[in-house]
């Protein structure tokens, strides 16, 4: 047995967490094409609730903010009622679910928008790459830039997803501001060229990500809102001419509002971490509050981190596909069975809800050997 700090409970403002290990946020691309999730999703998640978080799958505050075919959203009645299901299951077995605000900005594509309507963005910028429609892989088009009196009704969209999360029986949502989506795209300055109050200096770049998140306070309380970033991460085609300052002004900004927690993609999403001469531990020591890892960790960095009280949670994304019982592998020393790639996107169950976790009898054979 381990006597890892990992494996040590965590109080997460209101929420008591059973451990450190994050279920991070996995696309996976099974919802109806309404956006609903179904029973494989509540099984797929209650199976994972011995995480000490789980924060659900990128999930869609609007159709204008679905960016990919099977995507689960949060914006009908009907997406409420099924993910009250998910809520329900994970905290019978003990857990606690965060659910994820999605607007992808734009690398939506025409065929997933209400009437076939362009994405909209801060500005009209096409980003090179392909978007997943139900059709398959189709280029990205130029989007239509928000007007800035537009800009309130999106924030309404994301008040309108607040609320609906609550009546789902979340413990608490992320406000997903990385990996080049809406959010992502008014920080950095390759997709942001605004001339009004939200675009030019880092101040105004700030802004709109700024007032969504000050929204969803309103709704949930600071200590049950966490934000994700990925400062360097190249995702739809998005980059800043000057990343380091700018994170820093934003992580200052969020500091401020006490928050649940600080999520942050450290590298590139799913690359190399620490390559790339960004100074994270600058934006670390700007940041008064609870930190959450991410990218590329595995158990020995997560702990030698936590140990040495540079991070606070650790986020595992892969391992938690083929795994459902990871805490419990890890916490005895097991091995990790390994996923699968092909069954990541679409499908059905297989790759999805048939991970096995350990039998009893493994699961002592292991814990003795330890
Ligand atoms: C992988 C595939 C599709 C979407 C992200 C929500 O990068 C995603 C995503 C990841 O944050």
């Amino acid at each position: 047995m381990s006597s890892s700090k990992l494996f040590e409970p965590f109080d997460l403002g209101p929420n008591r967490l059973a451990n450190r290990v994050v279920m991070a946020p996995l696309t996976r691309s099974r919802a109806t094409p309404d956006g609903v999730p179904r029973q494989m999703h509540v099984d797929y998640y209650t199976q994972r609730a011995s995480a000490g978080l789980i924060i659900n799958e990128a999930t869609n505050i609007s159709v204008e903010g679905r960016g990919y075919a099977f995507t689960p959203g949060i914006y009908t009645d009907e997406q409420v009622e099924a993910w009250k299901k998910v809520t329900d299951g994970v905290h019978a077995a003990g857990g606690k679910i965060f659910l994820q605000f999605w607007h992808v900005g734009r690398i939506s594509h025409p065929d997933l928008q209400e009437n076939g309507q362009l994405p909209v963005a801060p500005s009209a910028v096409t980003p090179k790459g392909q978007a997943f429609t139900e059709e398959g892989m189709k280029d990205h088009v130029t989007p239509r830039a928000l007007e800035t009196d537009e800009l309130p009704r999106v924030v309404a969209d994301y008040v309108h997803a607040a609320e609906n999360a609550k009546k789902a029986g979340f413990d608490g949502v992320e406000v997903h501001s990385a990996n080049g989506y809406l959010l992502d795209q008014f920080l950095r300055d390759g997709a942001n060229k605004r001339t009004d109050a939200y675009g030019g200096s880092v101040e105004n770049r700030l802004r709109f990500p700024l007032e969504v998140i000050d929204a969803v306070v309103k709704v949930w309380g600071s200590d049950r809102v966490g934000v994700r970033i990925s400062p360097v991460t190249s995702a739809g085609d998005l980059a800043d001419s000057d990343p380091q300052p700018l994170f820093e002004a934003y992580v200052a900004e969020l500091s401020k509002r006490k928050l649940a927690y600080l999520h942050v993609i450290e590298g590139q999403t799913g690359g190399p971490r620490d390559k790339d001469g960004f100074d994270y531990k600058r934006l670390r020591a700007l940041y008064d509050g609870v930190y959450m890892a991410n990218n590329g960790y595995d158990e020995a960095l997560g702990e030698k981190r936590l140990e040495a009280g540079e991070i606070d949670l650790v986020c595992f994304g892969k391992p938690f596909i083929s795994n459902p019982d990871l805490v419990e592998r890890m916490e005895i020393g097991a091995p990790l069975a390994e996923w699968d790639q092909k069954t990541f996107y679409g499908g059905d169950e297989h790759g999805y809800t048939d991970y096995p976790k350990l039998s009893v009898e493994e699961r002592a054979r292991y814990a003795k050997a330890a």
